[in-house]
């Protein structure tokens, strides 16, 4: 299975790396897509989401109850000893399979374990009918629509996740489209990395904002508290574009068999 938090961490080190330079601003009407400069308390993960007003609706939704039942199947199949601890966690709306309609891409978790990757679900639903049903290993708590960023009418998607262990918090975001192939990763970064609790001294913190004019490049802005006992942030490097996303790190979205639902 896919070391997840690897992937979470192993940037640590580069970032830890990078030298102060001069502050920058990113381009104007950019459309704002993590802003990581929120601090270890802020209500990203599981169970804080702001749409947990409207999430209780899919818990009983028909089309995702159906991508629970087949994801059921596959992933007591792939996972020996396979302990189901089911939670819906979200929902983005937006047109991602296909242009100009209305869909629901409902995040849902399967099980809990394993911490580093546990196994996911991800359902685009369309007219209260299940269109995709993706599998995937991954720490993603919630999931939002992006911007056609490229163009092709299309809906970008992007799923945060976040880490807690010994006194490291890690957030990460993997940005995601619908292609002719199917679910893709397109970038990711790391938004937001403490280790203020680890017993490393007195660290900082570090953090990232990704923003996008759609049509052109995203853009990061690195972050840093030079101290755990400040809470303002300074910038760190000139804003660049997000590096390119190699095979290795992309998320593997598999897709589960509708079987006779009715598709797109
Ligand atoms: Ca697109």
């Amino acid at each position: 299975m896919r070391p997840s938090i690897a992937r979470l961490v192993a940037s640590s080190a580069l970032i830890f790396a990078a030298l102060t330079q001069s502050p920058a601003q990113a381009a104007e009407g950019a459309v704002v897509i993590v802003e990581g400069r929120t601090g270890v308390d802020a209500p990203t993960s599981e169970g804080s989401n702001v749409q947990a007003a409207d999430e209780s609706r899919w818990d009983t939704s028909p089309p995702v109850l159906q991508a629970i039942a087949a994801a059921r199947s596959y992933w007591s199949a792939e996972v020996p000893g396979y302990t189901e601890n089911l939670r819906v966690l979200g929902f983005a709306s937006g047109s991602f399979t296909r242009p100009d309609v209305e869909q629901h891409a409902v995040l849902f978790r399967m099980s809990n374990q394993p911490r580093s990757g546990p196994p996911m679900g991800l359902a685009i639903v369309e007219r209260d009918q299940l269109v995709r049903n993706i599998a995937f290993v991954a720490i993603a708590h919630s999931v939002e629509a992006l911007p056609d960023i490229d163009a092709d009418g299309r809906d970008e998607l992007s799923l945060r996740g976040e880490f807690v262990g010994q006194g490291l918090v890690s957030r990460g975001v993997a940005l995601a489209e619908f292609g002719d192939e199917g679910l893709d990763d397109f970038g990711w970064a790391i938004t937001f990395e403490s280790a203020c609790n680890a017993g490393y001294g007195d660290t900082g913190a570090l953090a990232a904002r990704l923003s996008v004019v759609p049509g052109a490049e995203i853009i990061v802005e690195q972050y840093r508290q030079p101290s755990c006992d400040v809470e303002s942030w300074e910038p760190l490097g000139e804003p660049e574009p997000l590096q390119a996303i190699s095979d290795s790190e992309k998320t593997v979205y598999t897709e589960i068999s509708l079987g006779d639902t009715v598709t797109d």
